[in-house]
């Protein structure tokens, strides 16, 4: 039988009933207690280095020892087994020095499982058994560093993880596998790399086996040891559509059992669980027994949450038998319908929810759009650049927009070590990445080092289809969303009709061609500086705004972004007016539909107060309400330029009641005198609750109501 057809076979087996996946490989193997000679055997009997424990080796020298442990494991009741290659990559195998037998361990692992499986196939063909191909973690990490004092450095990269996991994940299937399986995963940036090199193997071989994934966590935090929580790290490898996410190893089956049900809650692909049995105990034993494994995942299988079950570290063929009895009369869990919303991810989840107003992108963390992070890069000062980044996330930003486009810069290198110092920072890596370049090979370096759902900033259709398409593609590989500007063959897009059109061209490609999910893809129709002088430019502000709204109503579910500090280069250098455009702007194009925008975060005033005046000469420009409104603007702004409040006017909100300062300071966060004020409260109030219910409540209701009705 052909791989594909084996793989119809577990598609619908899986329809059908929960799949039981076969215990620990390792544990078993430790049982034989085998010795130097017998990991060598005849062929391996000079090697220079030890090879006891490396256990993937024995599918060369000792077969009859891992078919032996195939067989009982399919005796005792397993749909499923997994191949004895879990280390079997060069990184891991470079520790014995056996890096040149990793092609042949590879497929002599799924020969020899095959073969098993095959057997009891025979013997029931109603009950098809399968290969999984295990590709584990290997023994490097690359979204973290291994020196505590340089945690910008990495001991491997994304390209040797892909060229490893590619030539591990091609044996197998060379060998016979009907699925592969990574499991174990601890960094989402190695899972990634294994996903993007299985596909491109499929790819060269035109094969199409279904891929499955399964994490682990390290402690109770439910998090994984790269710091990702369970839902963060389904978004960051949901695009390479698996056939199952899951998780397994860990704690013990009790442990993983809420992080399971985390998982099922939000994964549109079947879930696993395969769990140790418990972690080792002083003597290496392990010590959940069959039973109470199987209570625990019995449990999760009669609540629905379940579609392959079976065990890691220290569970036996006896565990695997009374799993397998315990899941047998459960249901297999039903895919649930996932809403198409954006989501995206660093350490946490970002979504999009409808009733989400704006997402803030943090824009500062730009060489060209700001010349002191510009400084900064280009004196190699990395450490205060991290800084800028840090502020833009504490002044609000959702996410992270990072370019660093700069002639005098290797822009690729730069990406790369701002990208994993950010890595090691969780509260600005907690937010999702948005990779800004106009250069394809700077934003390959960056997708290389986020391990979330990070955006791509930007695509086009300016070098036509072809490029457009092949790099949509790759972006989907690297499991990234992306921005796609309203820009083609004949140049940027300036009108409404222009913008719509480009946008709804790019919409089909991706969706069609590519595979991206509606909400996968954010459209930027081009902000432009309004106010400039030319008269063409008077209607770019309201062409956006009518571009978000139609590209909202016709192309469903995706989302709209623009670059907002665009709108105001006409006056650089004149804040006031510039910050002013921008919240009134925003104001209008959030109601027009914006789901997003790269901003100044912390830099937006609220848009009720900016003064009347300014306000009307503003919107009079954004809009294009008069002929002549750039005069006016300009005119103004060269009055109001430079005029800087006196400390009195700044502090005036001071001679305010109590209520009313504080009232200032949670809509404005100026946290200077929040201490001396709240004490003033707290004695007033006597309570505290009074306090917060009074006085604290009532401000946040006005931010509330700023907040909801986007100004
Ligand atoms: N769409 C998309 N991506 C984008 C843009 C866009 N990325 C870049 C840019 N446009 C958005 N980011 C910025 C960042 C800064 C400024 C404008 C846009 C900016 N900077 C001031 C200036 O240049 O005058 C600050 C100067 C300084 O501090 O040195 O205006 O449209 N998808």
């Amino acid at each position: 039988m052909t791989g594909t057809s084996r793989g119809a076979q577990l598609r619908r087996a899986l329809q059908d009933r929960i799949l039981v996946l076969d215990g620990a490989m390792g544990t078993m193997i430790q049982r034989y207690a085998l010795d130097e000679s017998e990991y060598r055997g005849a062929e391996l009997a000079e090697h220079p280095r030890p090879l006891r424990g490396n256990h993937d080796l024995l599918c060369l020298t000792r077969p009859d020892v891992v078919e032996t442990i195939h067989r009982e494991f399919l005796s005792a009741g397993a749909d499923i087994i997994e191949t004895n290659s879990f280390n079997a990559q060069s990184i891991s195998q470079n520790d014995y020095g056996t890096e040149d037998l990793v092609e042949r361990i590879n497929r002599e692992a799924a020969r020899l499982a095959r073969r098993q499986a095959d057997e009891f196939t025979a013997r029931d063909p109603e009950r098809p058994r399968f290969v999984a191909g295990c590709l584990g973690p290997t023994n490097r990490t690359a979204s973290l560093s291994p020196e505590v004092e340089n945690p910008g450095f990495r001991n491997v990269t994304f390209d040797a993880l892909a060229a490893a996991y590619g030539e591990q994940a091609d044996a197998l299937i060379e060998g016979g596998v009907d699925l592969l399986l990574v499991e174990t995963v601890f960094d989402t940036l190695n899972c990634k790399a294994a996903l993007f090199a299985i596909r491109e193997v499929l790819d060269r071989r035109g094969l199409d086996l279904p891929v499955s994934i399964s994490g682990t966590i390290t402690d109770a935090s439910g998090r994984t040891l790269s710091g990702q929580t369970l839902e963060a790290f389904w978004y960051s490898v949901r695009q390479a559509r698996p056939l199952s996410i899951g998780l397994n190893c860990a704690l013990g089956a009790e442990a993983l059992r809420p992080y399971v049900r985390e998982l099922s809650r939000v994964a549109d692909a079947l879930v696993s669980c395969h769990p140790n049995a418990g972690l080792p105990n002083e003597f290496g034993e392990y010590e959940e027994t069959p039973e109470m494994m199987a209570e625990v995942l019995g449990e999760l299988a009669d609540t629905g949450c379940l579609n392959v079950v079976g065990g890691c570290c220290g569970t036996t063929p006896d565990h695997i038998a009374a799993i397998s009895d315990r899941v047998r009369r459960a249901p297999p869990r039903r895919i649930p319908e996932i809403e198409p919303l954006p989501r995206f991810s660093g350490l946490e989840p970002l979504v999009i929810r409808p009733e989400t107003l704006f997402v803030n992108i943090g824009e500062r963390t730009n060489v060209t759009g700001s010349a002191r992070f510009r400084r900064l890069i280009r004196d190699g000062d990395f450490e205060t650049a991290l800084e800028v980044a840090r502020e833009q996330v504490v002044n609000g930003a959702q996410m992270l927009d990072v370019n660093m486009d700069e002639g005098l810069l290797d822009s690729e290198e730069a990406m790369t070590r701002f990208l994993n110092l950010i890595a090691a920072e969780p509260d600005i890596s907690r937010i999702p990445i948005v990779i800004d370049s106009s250069r394809w090979e700077v934003i390959e370096a960056g997708l290389k080092c986020v391990q979330g759902k990070g955006v791509v900033n930007s695509l086009s259709l300016k070098d036509g289809e072809d490029v457009f398409l092949e790099r949509a593609e790759a972006v989907r590989r690297y499991g990234a969303a992306v921005i796609v500007m309203a820009f083609d063959e004949a140049g940027q897009a300036e009108t409404a009709d222009r913008k719509v059109e480009i946008c709804r061209r790019a919409y089909g490609l991706l969706t069609e061609r590519v595979g991206f999910l509606p909400e996968e893809i954010i459209f930027d129709p081009n902000v432009f500086a309004v106010a400039t002088g030319i008269a063409e430019h008077s209607r770019y502000g309201i062409a956006f705004i009518e571009a978000c709204r139609r590209i909202k109503e016709e192309l469903p579910d995706c989302s709209v972004s623009g670059g907002v500090s665009n709108v105001s280069f006409a006056f650089r250098g004149n804040d006031l007016v510039r910050e002013a455009m921008h919240s009134a702007f925003l104001y209008h194009a959030i109601r027009a539909g914006l789901d997003m925008g790269i901003v100044n975060a912390g830099r937006l005033p609220v848009y009720d107060e900016i003064p009347e005046e300014l306000l009307t000469a503003v919107e009079d420009a954004l809009l294009d309400r008069r002929p002549d409104a750039t005069e006016r603007l300009v005119e103004l702004a060269s009055r109001v330029k430079g005029v800087t409040p006196t400390p009195e006017q700044e502090l005036a909100w001071r001679d305010g009641s109590v209520e009313e300062r504080l009232r200032h300071a949670m809509v404005e966060g100026v946290l200077d005198f929040i201490v001396e004020d709240l004490e003033e409260a707290r004695e007033k109030y006597e309570r505290p609750i009074d306090l917060i219910e009074g006085p604290l409540m009532d401000g946040m209701n006005v931010v509330g109501d700023l907040f909801g009705s986007g100004r």
